[in-house]
C-alpha cells in the first residue's frame, strides 16, 4: 500500500475533483455485490447539471448503507472500549469448581474487555464522575463465561426492579435532555436520598474511585456472590476481583474536569497506546471463597449486592491473571457489538439468589435482541464461543450458521447422523439449592443495614480521602436546585459520620442542620478499618505505566533531556514532550527534539508529573503565555511533582508560585537529578500540598 500523499499524478474530473484510481497493487473499488465502481466522485445525472437519477444503484446502495450505520446506544454504559487478551489459570481448582477454565495450572484461554462508564451517552467525557463497567468474556473450551462487573464492589439498589428508575434518575432530566454523564442534577440525587439502600455505594461513586486515572490502574468486582460447584456437586460461595498490577491510581476532581476538555477520549487513549507499546495491561483475578456457615454467621445478607465481605475477613486469593494485549481491528465490529451477559456461564460456575442478580440475567439477553437486531448475536465472531456448538436453534434475522443435516430437533431416530444429543455427565448442572418459600413480595429483613458499611467506607479512607468524599458531595450537591432535597442527603450522612454530615452542610451554606434520616437499622459503629478500601493505600510503588510530560523551549539542555529520557524508560514509564510549537525545539547541543503537544494541547492535567526544561529566553516568553501559566498552576494544585531547571523560575514567578515551592518542586541542577526526580515520582502526587491549595 502506497502511503504517499501526493495527489499531483491523479487524475482531476470535469469539476476539478480528484479520482484516484486502482493502479499498481491497490484494489479496485466494488459495490456490496462486488461490482466494480468506475467513478467514486459523480453519481448519475440526467445531463451534468440535470436531476440525479433513480436508477444509480452505486449511489443508492452506497447512501443506503450510511443512512442504516448506526444500532441503538446501550442503555446504560454506552460509552465504553473494548480490547483482546487472555486470561491464564495459576493452579488446579477441582476440588472448588469443575469450570473448564480453571483445570490445569499455566492453561490459557482468550478474552474480550469492554470498559465503560455508565450514565453517560456514547460520545460523552471519559473522566465523568461515575462507577466503571469492567466486563470479561471468557472463551472457555465448555462455553463463554461472562464476569459483567464494575469497578465498585457494590451496587445502588438491592432488587432488579428498580433499575429502570435508578437509571432514568441518573441520565439527562427528560424534558430538558441535560445534563448527561454526571450524577450532579436534582433527579439523581432526589431519587438516592429516598433509597437508603444506595447509601453504601454513594460513597464509594463520591470517593476517588469514581474518577479512576486510567482503566489500567482500577480493580474490578462481579460484585454478586456466585457459586463455585465442584464434579460432587459440592459448592461454595464465591465473590469475584480483579486486582490492577500497576497498583491503583485516580485524578482529582478538578483534574477530571479539565481532562474532559482537554482528551474526552483520555481513558480509551490510554488504553490504546499503552497496548500499542507493548506495555499490556494486566490484573490478577482473585476469589474470596466462603460456605453457609460463614454466610450464615456473616453480619450481612451475602445476597444482598450493597454489602462488601471485607478482605480482612476473607482474604482474596489470586487464582489467574488476565493480559490486555490486542487492540480491537474494528471498533464497531466488536467493541460496539460485544454482548456480555450475566447468564453466560458454564458448568462449574453457578448464580446465587441475589435479586440483582436474578433480574440481570434476564435483562442482558433481553437487551442485546434489541441492540443487535436478533437472536443471532451469537454469530457475530466477538460473540461467538471459540469452542464447538451443536444445537437445533436455527434461522432468525442474519444467521450466519445453520446446523446442516436433516435432524433439526431432538429425539430423533436418525442415529448418528441425529444431530447433538444432552450429557448428563459433561452438561451443566444447576446447584441442587434447597427452594422453598411463600410467593410474595418482600424484601428481606436482612438486608436492611444501610449505613453501618457506608461509615465502615468512610472511616477505611486516608484524610485526604476522606476529604476528597467531602468535596464531591459539595460539588454535587451544589448543582441540586431544591434545597431539600440537598438537606435530605445531609440527613442520611448524618447516620454515617457526624463529621462528614458538618462538613457537607457546611460546604452547602445549609442554614440549620436536619434531623438524621429514619433507619431501618441503626448504624455500627465497631466494623473495623479495612486498608483494602482505600485507593492511597493501595497505590504502587513505583512510576511504571505512567506517563511524564516535558516542556522543553528552543535551546533546552539535551543531556537533561536525554537524561529524562533513559530514566523513564528505566522506570518503565512513557514521556510526552510539549513544546511552543508542534515543530519541536532545538536542544542546546543543535540536536532536534520533536514534540508530541502544543502546549495548549498538552495541558499537564494529562501527564502525572512534569518536568521543564528551559533556557532564560525560552521562559521569556512562556512566562506570557497563558496555558504555559496554566501548565504549571494546575500541576501545582493537583499536587505533582514539577522537576524544573533554574531557567525555568519565571514562569512560577508569573504564575504567583515562587515563593510557595515545596518538596514536590524539584530543582534539576545536573542530568543525574533526572533518576532521583523519577524516584519521588513513585509517590504519584505531593498530598502535603493539598491543604494550601484547596482552601476555599
Ligand atoms: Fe448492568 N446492564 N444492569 N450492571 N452492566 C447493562 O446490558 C442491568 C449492574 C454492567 O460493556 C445492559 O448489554 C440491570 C450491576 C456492565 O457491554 C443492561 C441491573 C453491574 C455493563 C444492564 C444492572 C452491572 C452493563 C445495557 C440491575 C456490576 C456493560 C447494555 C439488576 C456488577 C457491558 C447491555 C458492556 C450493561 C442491565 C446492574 C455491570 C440493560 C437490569 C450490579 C459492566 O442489560
Amino acid at each position: 500500500m502506497s502511503t504517499s500523499n501526493d495527489t499531483s499524478t491523479d487524475p482531476v474530473g470535469n469539476g476539478g475533483e480528484t479520482h484516484q484510481q486502482a493502479k499498481g497493487t491497490s484494489d479496485t473499488l466494488t459495490t456490496q455485490q462486488g461490482a466494480p465502481v468506475s467513478d467514486d466522485q459523480n453519481s448519475l445525472r440526467g445531463g451534468s447539471r440535470g436531476p440525479t437519477l433513480m436508477e444509480d444503484q452505486v449511489m443508492r446502495e452506497k447512501v443506503f448503507h450510511f443512512d442504516h450505520e448506526r444500532i441503538p446506544e446501550r442503555v446504560v454504559h454506552a460509552r465504553g472500549f473494548g480490547a483482546h487478551g487472555y486470561f491464564e489459570n495459576y493452579e488446579c481448582l477441582s476440588d472448588l469448581t469443575e469450570a473448564d477454565i480453571f483445570q490445569r495450572a499455566g492453561e490459557q484461554v482468550p478474552a474480550f474487555v469492554r470498559f465503560s462508564t455508565v450514565a453517560g451517552n456514547k460520545g460523552s467525557g471519559d473522566l465523568a464522575r461515575d462507577v466503571r463497567g469492567f466486563a470479561v468474556k471468557l472463551y472457555t473450551k465448555e462455553g463463554n463465561w461472562d464476569i459483567v462487573g464494575n469497578n465498585i464492589p457494590v451496587f445502588f439498589i438491592q432488587d432488579a426492579m428498580k433499575f429502570p428508575d435508578l437509571v432514568h434518575a441518573a441520565k439527562q432530566e427528560p424534558d430538558r435532555g441535560f445534563p448527561q454523564a454526571q450524577t450532579a442534577h436534582d433527579n439523581f440525587w432526589d431519587f438516592v436520598t429516598l433509597m437508603p439502600e444506595s447509601m453504601h455505594m454513594l460513597m464509594w461513586a463520591m470517593s476517588d474511585r469514581a474518577i479512576p486515572r486510567s482503566f489500567r490502574f482500577m480493580e474490578g468486582f462481579g460484585v454478586h456472590s456466585f457459586r463455585f460447584v465442584n464434579s460432587e456437586g459440592e459448592a461454595k460461595f464465591v465473590k469475584f476481583h480483579w486486582k490492577p498490577s500497576l497498583g491503583l491510581q485516580s485524578v482529582v476532581w478538578n483534574e477530571a474536569l479539565k481532562i474532559n476538555g482537554a482528551d474526552p477520549d483520555f481513558h480509551r487513549r490510554d488504553m490504546w497506546t499503552a497496548i500499542q507499546n507493548g506495555d499490556y495491561p494486566e490484573w490478577e483475578l482473585g476469589v474470596q471463597i466462603f460456605d453457609e456457615e460463614f454466610a450464615e454467621q456473616f453480619e450481612f445478607d451475602v445476597l444482598d449486592p450493597t454489602k462488601i465481605i471485607p478482605e480482612e475477613e476473607i482474604p482474596v486469593k489470586p487464582i489467574g491473571k488476565l493480559v490486555l494485549n490486542r487492540v480491537v481491528d474494528n471498533f464497531f465490529a466488536e467493541t460496539e457489538q460485544v454482548a456480555f451477559c450475566t447468564q453466560n456461564i458454564v458448568p462449574g460456575i453457578d448464580f446465587s439468589n441475589d435479586p440483582l442478580l436474578q433480574g440481570r440475567n434476564f435483562s442482558y439477553l433481553d437487551t442485546q435482541i434489541k441492540r443487535l437486531g436478533g437472536p443471532n448475536f451469537t454469530h457475530i465472531p466477538v460473540n461467538a464461543p471459540k469452542c464447538p456448538m451443536r444445537h437445533f436453534q436455527q434461522d432468525g434475522h442474519m444467521a450466519m450458521t445453520n446446523p446442516t443435516g436433516r435432524a433439526n430437533y431432538e429425539p430423533n431416530s436418525w442415529g448418528e447422523e441425529g444431530g447433538p444429543r444432552e450429557n448428563p455427565e459433561s452438561g451443566f448442572r444447576s446447584y441442587q439449592d434447597e427452594v422453598q418459600g411463600l410467593k410474595q413480595r418482600v424484601r428481606s429483613e436482612t438486608f436492611s443495614d444501610h449505613y453501618s458499611q457506608a461509615r465502615q467506607f468512610y472511616v477505611s479512607q486516608t484524610d485526604i480521602e476522606q476529604a476528597h468524599i467531602a468535596d464531591a458531595f459539595v460539588f454535587e450537591l451544589s448543582k441540586v436546585e431544591r434545597e431539600d432535597i440537598r438537606a435530605r442527603m445531609v440527613s442520611h450522612l448524618l447516620n454515617i459520620d457526624g463529621d462528614l454530615a458538618k462538613t457537607v452542610a457546611q460546604g452547602l451554606g445549609l442554614a440549620e442542620m436536619p434531623e438524621s434520616a429514619r433507619a431501618a437499622m441503626p448504624t455500627r459503629e465497631d466494623l473495623p478499618v479495612s486498608h483494602k478500601l482505600s485507593i492511597l493505600r493501595n497505590g504502587p510503588d513505583n512510576f511504571k505505566g505512567r506517563r511524564l510530560g516535558i516542556l522543553v523551549t528552543e535551546g533546552a539542555d539535551a543531556e537533561m533531556f536525554a537524561a529524562f529520557k533513559q530514566s523513564v524508560k528505566d522506570e518503565g514509564a512513557t514521556l510526552a514532550v510539549i513544546a511552543p510549537t508542534i515543530g519541536g525545539v532545538k536542544a542546546s547541543d543543535g540536536t532536534h527534539i520533536p514534540a508530541d503537544e502544543k502546549i495548549d494541547g498538552g495541558p499537564s492535567v494529562l501527564f502525572d508529573a512534569v518536568v521543564l526544561i528551559t533556557t532564560d529566553k525560552g521562559i521569556e516568553q512562556l512566562a506570557q503565555h497563558g496555558p504555559a501559566r496554566d501548565f504549571v498552576n494546575d500541576a501545582f494544585a493537583h499536587c505533582k511533582f514539577i522537576g524544573y531547571t533554574k531557567e525555568a523560575l519565571p514562569l512560577f514567578k508569573s504564575a504567583g508560585l515562587d515563593n510557595k515551592l515545596d518538596g514536590g518542586c524539584v530543582a534539576l541542577d545536573e542530568p543525574a537529578d533526572a533518576t532521583d526526580f523519577l524516584g519521588a515520582c513513585k509517590q504519584l502526587r505531593y498530598w502535603k500540598r493539598e491543604e494550601d491549595v484547596n482552601k476555599v
